[in-house]
C-alpha cells in the first residue's frame, strides 16, 4: 500500500482539501457536551404539532450549521450569475414584483433519527422530530433562471448563503448545488414568506431556497448568490457532508430525496421527565402524519404490541406535504407499545431496524411509543 497524506493535507493542485466528514468517529458513549450545545440551538418539532396541517414557525424544526446572519434588507441583494446570458442583481422590492407561487412543503433534516443509531455519529443529535410543514411563498426559481438565460452547457446551479463557519476543518460559506433538471422544476421556490408572513430570521430571512421532496440541507437559507455552473460543485456540504457512507474512507453517494417516514402524535399525557405516556383505558384515536420525497404515501400501518393494522389516510394539502392518518384503538389496562410505518408509491417501506450509515443520515426506522393504560 502506498503511503497517504491525511486527506486535509492533499497537495494535488485543483483538488480541494478533503477532510474526514467528522473529526470523531461514531460513539457508543453518553451524549456529549457538544451534542447538547447543538441540540439547544437546533430544535425539533414537538410531536403534538403533528395535529396541524401547517406548522407554525416557532414549532417548525430549525437546523443552522453556523450563526444566524443579521441582515440589513436595504443593502441585501440576490446575485444571479455564472453560466448565464445576463447576470442580475435583485433587491427584495424587485423580487416581490415578480410572479409569486405558494406551496405547502414538508421539510425534514437528513439527520433526523441520528441519535437513535448504535453506534451514534457525532453531530446534531436529532431524535425523531426534525420535520415540519410550512407554506412557502416566493418567486419560482425557474422564472428567474429563464430571465437570466441559462447557457446550454450548464450542469448545476449553486446556492450560497450569507452564513459562514468552519466544518471538518474547512472554512466555508454554507453552499449547496442542484442539478439543472431539478432547478428547473416549476415548484422549486425562492421563498420570502413562510405561512404568509415574512421569513423569520432562523428560517432564512430575507430569502431562502425551498426544494420540495429533498432533504432540508438542499433548501439553502439566507440566500445571497445563485451561480449557474458548467462543472459539478465540489464544496464541503456537497462532496464531503450529506453522503451515504459505510465508513470514513468510503466516498459514498449523495443524499437527495426524503425517504418515507411516519410519526404518531403520542396519545394521552406525558410523564414530565421520562415522557412516558399515560392513557386512560377505553377508545383512543391514534393519529399522525406520513410523507415521502420519492412518491406519494400509499399506506400507513399502526403496530399495537407488534400486531399491524392499516390506518385510514387523508389526502395531503399538496404533492410535497405530509398526509394525516388515523386509527381507532380501544386501550386496555396495562403496558403497551405503539408504532407506525409508512409505505410510498415506489414500494419503499420504513424499516423496523436502524438504517445505519457513517454520517447518520436518513434513519427512517419506525417510531415506538411506550404507553401505560390505566
Ligand atoms: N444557509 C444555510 N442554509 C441551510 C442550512 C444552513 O446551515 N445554512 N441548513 C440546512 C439544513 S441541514 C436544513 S435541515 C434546513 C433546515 O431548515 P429550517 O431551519 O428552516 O427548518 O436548512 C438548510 N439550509
Ligand atoms: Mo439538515
Amino acid at each position: 500500500m502506498t503511503e497517504q497524506l491525511p486527506r486535509s493535507l492533499s497537495t494535488n493542485p485543483g483538488v480541494p482539501p478533503q477532510p474526514a466528514p467528522h473529526a470523531t468517529p461514531p460513539t457508543l458513549g453518553p451524549l456529549t457536551a457538544e451534542e447538547l450545545q447543538l441540540s439547544a440551538r437546533n430544535h425539533s418539532m414537538p410531536l403534538e404539532a403533528l395535529q396541524r396541517d401547517i406548522t407554525p414557525p416557532g414549532l417548525h424544526y430549525v437546523l443552522t450549521h453556523f450563526d444566524i446572519p443579521f441582515v440589513d434588507i436595504n443593502s441585501w441583494h440576490l446575485r444571479i450569475g455564472g453560466a448565464v446570458e445576463r447576470s442580475v442583481e435583485l433587491s427584495m422590492a424587485a423580487l416581490r414584483r415578480d410572479p409569486m407561487i405558494s406551496i405547502p412543503v414538508t421539510l425534514e433534516c437528513a439527520g433526523n433519527g441520528r441519535s437513535l443509531l448504535t453506534p451514534r455519529p457525532l453531530s446534531q443529535p436529532w431524535v425523531l422530530e426534525a420535520v415540519g410543514t410550512a407554506e412557502w411563498s416566493g418567486v419560482p426559481l425557474a422564472y428567474l433562471l429563464a430571465q437570466a438565460g441559462v447557457d446550454s452547457d450548464a450542469v448545476e446551479v449553486l446556492f450560497t448563503g450569507m452564513d459562514a463557519g468552519v466544518q471538518g476543518g474547512v472554512p466555508q460559506r454554507y453552499a449547496r448545488s442542484l442539478p439543472i433538471s431539478e432547478a428547473m422544476r416549476p415548484d422549486v421556490v425562492l421563498a420570502y414568506a413562510m405561512n404568509g408572513s415574512e421569513l423569520p430570521p432562523q428560517h432564512g430571512y430575507p430569502l431562502r431556497l425551498v426544494v420540495p421532496g429533498w432533504y432540508g440541507m438542499t433548501s439553502v437559507k439566507w440566500l445571497e448568490s445563485i451561480q449557474v455552473l458548467r462543472q459539478p460543485f465540489e464544496g464541503f456540504q456537497q462532496a464531503v457532508a450529506y453522503r451515504y457512507q459505510e465508513d470514513a474512507d468510503d466516498a459514498g453517494t449523495p443524499v437527495s430525496r426524503i425517504q418515507v417516514r411516519s410519526l404518531m402524535v403520542p396519545p394521552g399525557v406525558p410523564d414530565f421527565f421520562t415522557r412516558r405516556r399515560n392513557v386512560p383505558h377505553g377508545p383512543v384515536l391514534l393519529q399522525g402524519r406520513a410523507w415521502s420525497g420519492e412518491g406519494a404515501v400509499k399506506r400507513v400501518e399502526v403496530g399495537i404490541d407488534g400486531k399491524w393494522s392499516d390506518a385510514q389516510l387523508k389526502p395531503p394539502a399538496g404533492p410535497f406535504a405530509w398526509c394525516s392518518w388515523s386509527l381507532p384503538w380501544v386501550a386496555d389496562p396495562g403496558e403497551h407499545e405503539l408504532s407506525c410505518r409508512a409505505t410510498d408509491s415506489t414500494g419503499a417501506v420504513q424499516p423496523l431496524e436502524q438504517n445505519w450509515n457513517y454520517q447518520g443520515l436518513a434513519n427512517n426506522q419506525v417510531q415506538r411509543i411506550a404507553v401505560t393504560v390505566d
